[in-house]
């Protein structure tokens, strides 16, 4: 068998890619504006270097133009992140750069927050307006009550506006309602977090375990390439997951694992390990600390133990945990990403980062690799005013000892004048690329807190749900119309990717680093941006760094020498970046804050009888709930589904096809939804694509299409050592 995978392989595990048919999406038809490279006779084909921004993996492609109109979107072959092979999102960019629901010029509010009535404004005077409301809350309450969110590469100019103003609360969904566990959890073990994109050596895995994580449906193309060629090279894969996912359908092993049980499992499979004497023991003898504690602690987490809380079988788990065995190192417990669950999550994560360390794939050829980014100096600017207060001085839910960033939902609690009793942490929020109300669970308290704001300034590319909320919108142009900073994330190579832009902007629209520099300048910032145009900064940055805009520009990815090895050395004494200098099997750190030192399983609330876990995901056709207006993608995937099991869809008597609707634990009531009836699932849950059911009539593809999960959300487990925000325990009945 071949050990290349090639397109093929790539598309029968992620689904379609759309090539040419960007070209034939409804495109054609457009007027587009002045064509930066300056086309103009007939079949002229150019291409401009991008990086990817229709989710925010940021893949380096190349946009190609025909006779000055979009055509394709391809992968850069040299690029890590995609390896030539951009996912079907990416390959849909000019969806988003031609959708005529667009943001067109910029909007200041003229009646009460959230009624979403507007009056359209020259960018002038919504800098005006923008700065001296900010020009206010400095003065009454310190710049510190200023809050960004934000999820993108465009969020950064906004990052050195606000860092000049005096902000220090910088928050990412991304974070608490996404992978902060995972961060957390390596770093208390291995003393480095695993960070974007992951440092997996899963194309050289040799056996693959993805609790969760469902490569595939989720479609971070360096994740599916990587995935697809192991599974081409033979490498085993075991799946533990409540359905039958994209992955279990490539893996020998399914485990469909009872939703909240999965610490159990991983302390079986350590068991196993541990007492069969499996682990790696020139590897734990050098480089862990806490054997010991942890063989005394795991001693009664045996398969049989297991069983009847997960419901796999004794030597289903044995077998599997031989299995990982016999393939070390080159064995991956994937971290996954997407990990707020349940609330133990850092635990959780905590102990499959145990498990590789036991089987010594960290730093392994086929477990995880020693990443390496390209250094890349910053464009001098004076030094950001030193604050007085932080997050961490908010006394509303922040104070978790071992989270490394603001929590999105502490910042909300942190703004509702009732939470925090008379004077309110928060008076303003910037927010770049979120739409908060469909990240964030408990949407209640999330309108609370805008209703309480000063100020409240959304910049984004489309009219979504937060855009409603703001007190100023500013249409930012969508990534194929402009230049960001360069794109220098770490990998097995150091590597430098440019994003130009392909086209001028549509509309009146302007490009994200223009905005903050320009309401810079009204705030009378412009010492933090001394550059005269972006292409001075970009090319400043680029000389210091090894290439120039110039080569950028015909390269669009620049591979740099490593310089340390990309594996730690057989033998080799490393010290690791922890207190200890070792692993840390038993984490002293979490035990000084009161947490367990070992990973203990506990028991979740289970649904009563008649009630179902809500568990969501990815389609590999959607990011989140942005691309649902896609006038591409939203002809591939128009709507999403409940997964219902056929044993729990005869008790209600629903069928296939038929639109039903779900009632929460707190009788919150979706919008009607399609049924899936399949055995792909267990009869406990019901599993949906997270991003539909938009309630906002602006996005007119997207609007009122399929139904939500975050609606249904009004619980939240948290996860008392960082402040994840667990969004697994809601539960849900059928009303037919
Ligand atoms: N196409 C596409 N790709 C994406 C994204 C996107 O929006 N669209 N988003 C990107 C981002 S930011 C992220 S964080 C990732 C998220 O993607 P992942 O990190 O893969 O997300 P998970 O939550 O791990 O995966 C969801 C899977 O977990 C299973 N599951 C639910 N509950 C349990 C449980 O209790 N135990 C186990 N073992 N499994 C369970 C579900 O059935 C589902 O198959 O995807 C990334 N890739
Ligand atoms: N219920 C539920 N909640 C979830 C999840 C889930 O699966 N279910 N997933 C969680 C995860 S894993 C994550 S990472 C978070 C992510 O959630 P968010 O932080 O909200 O991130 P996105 O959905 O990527 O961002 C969406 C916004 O970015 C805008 N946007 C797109 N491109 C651009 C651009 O070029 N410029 C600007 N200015 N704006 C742009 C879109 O129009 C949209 O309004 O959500 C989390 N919340
Ligand atoms: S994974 Fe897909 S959508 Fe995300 S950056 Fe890469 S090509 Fe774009
Ligand atoms: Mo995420």
């Amino acid at each position: 068998m071949s050990t290349r995978i090639n397109r093929r392989d790539f598309i029968k595990i992620a689904g379609a890619g759309l090539g040419a048919l960007a070209v034939s999406g409804g495109v054609g038809k457009v007027v587009y504006g002045l064509m930066k490279n300056g086309l103009s006779s007939e079949d002229m084909i150019s291409r401009t270097s991008t990086y990817c921004e229709m989710c925010t993996f940021q893949c380096a492609g190349w946009a190609y133009t025909k006779n000055g109109m979009p055509w394709k979107i391809t992968g850069n072959e040299a690029d890590e992140h995609c390896y030539g092979r951009l996912c079907t999102k990416g390959t849909a960019g000019f969806g988003l750069y031609d959708d005529p629901d667009r943001l067109r010029t910029p909007l200041i509010r003229t009646s009460e927050r959230g009624k979403q009535v507007f009056k359209e404004a020259t960018w002038d005077e919504a800098f005006d307006y923008i700065a001296s409301k900010l020009g206010e809350i400095k003065e009454k309450h310190g710049a510190e009550s200023v809050a960004m969110f934000s999820h993108g590469s465009g969020g950064s100019w906004f990052k050195t506006l606000l860092k000049a103003y005096g902000t220090t609360s910088f928050v990412a969904p991304s974070y608490a309602n996404c992978r902060g566990p995972r961060e957390e959890a390596y770093m208390n073990t291995f003393g480095e977090a695993i960070d974007t994109p992951e440092r997996t050596d899963m194309k050289n895995s040799r056996c693959i375990v993805l609790i969760g994580s469902h490569i595939g449906e989720n479609t971070h193309s360096q994740q599916v390439n990587e995935f697809a060629e192991a599974v081409g090279k033979g490498a085993t894969v075991i799946v533990a997951d409540p359905r039958y996912s994209t992955a279990a359908s490539k893996a020998q092993y399914w485990l469909p694992v009872k939703p909240g049980t999965d610490l159990a499992l991983l302390l079986a499979w350590i068991n196993v390990i541990i007492t069969e004497e499996l682990y790696d023991k020139d590897y734990v003898k050098r480089y862990t600390t806490g054997f010991d504690e942890l063989k005394k602690a795991v001693k009664e987490n045996t398969p049989e133990w297991a069983y009847p809380i997960t419901t796999i079988k004794p030597e289903v788990i044995r077998d599997t945990a031989r299995e990982m065995a016999k393939n070390a190192p080159a064995t991956l417990i994937h971290p996954g990403r997407h990990n707020v669950w349940y609330g133990d999550d850092t635990q959780r994560v905590r102990a499959g980062a145990i498990l590789n360390a036991l089987l010594g794939s960290w730093g392994r050829k086929g477990g995880f690799y020693m990443p390496e980014k390209a250094e890349m100096p910053e464009y001098p600017v004076p030094e950001f005013p030193k604050n007085k207060k932080s997050y961490k001085d908010t006394d509303a839910g922040m104070n978790y000892p071992l989270a490394n960033l603001a929590i999105s939902s502490g910042v909300c609690d942190a703004t509702v004048h009732s939470v925090i009793g008379g004077d309110a942490f928060y008076e303003g929020w910037f927010i770049y690329g979120s739409n908060i109300l469909k990240a964030m669970p408990q949407k209640e308290k999330t309108i609370k807190a805008l209703q309480d704001l000063s100020l409240v300034v959304v910049i984004d590319v489309l009219p979504t749900e937060i855009t409603g909320w703001a007190d100023v919108v500013l249409p930012d142009t969508s990534y194929l119309e402009r230049y960001d900073d360069i794109r220098h994330s770490q990998g097995r190579t150091p590597q430098l990717a440019l994003r130009s832009p392909a086209f001028e902007p549509r509309y009146n629209s302007k490009p994200a680093w223009w905005i903050a520099k320009e309401l810079g300048k009204k705030m009378g910032l412009e010492k933090y941006f001394p550059w005269n145009d972006i292409e001075e900064y970009l090319d400043f940055k680029l000389k210091k760094a090894g290439s120039s805009l110039e080569e950028m520009k015909k390269i669009g990815v620049k591979n740099l020498e490593r310089t340390t090895p990309l594996y730690i050395g057989k033998g080799e004494n490393y010290k690791f970046p922890t207190d200890s200098g070792k692993i840390e099997l038993y984490s002293k750190a979490l035990k000084n804050f009161g947490f367990d030192p070992v990973p203990v399983f506990t028991k979740h609330e289970e649904p009563d009888s008649g009630y179902y876990r809500l568990l969501y995901g990815r389609s590999p056709s959607h990011s989140f709930a942005r691309t649902i207006n896609n006038p591409i993608l939203s002809q591939l995937d128009p709507e999403n589904e409940v997964w219902i099991n056929p044993e729990v869809a005869k008790e209600w008597g629903i069928k296939s096809g038929q639109f039903i609707k779900l009632e929460n634990q707190d009788n919150i009531i979706s919008a009607r939804v399609r049924a899936k009836v399949t055995e792909r699932i267990r009869p406990d849950c019901v599993y949906m694509v997270h991003g539909f059911g938009s309630t906002q009539k602006k996005l007119k593809k997207a609007y009122g299409k399929g139904a939500d999960d975050q609606e249904l959300m009004t619980r939240v487990l948290v996860d008392p050592i960082m402040g994840g925000q667990g969004m697994h325990g809601n539960f849900v009945t059928f009303k037919v």
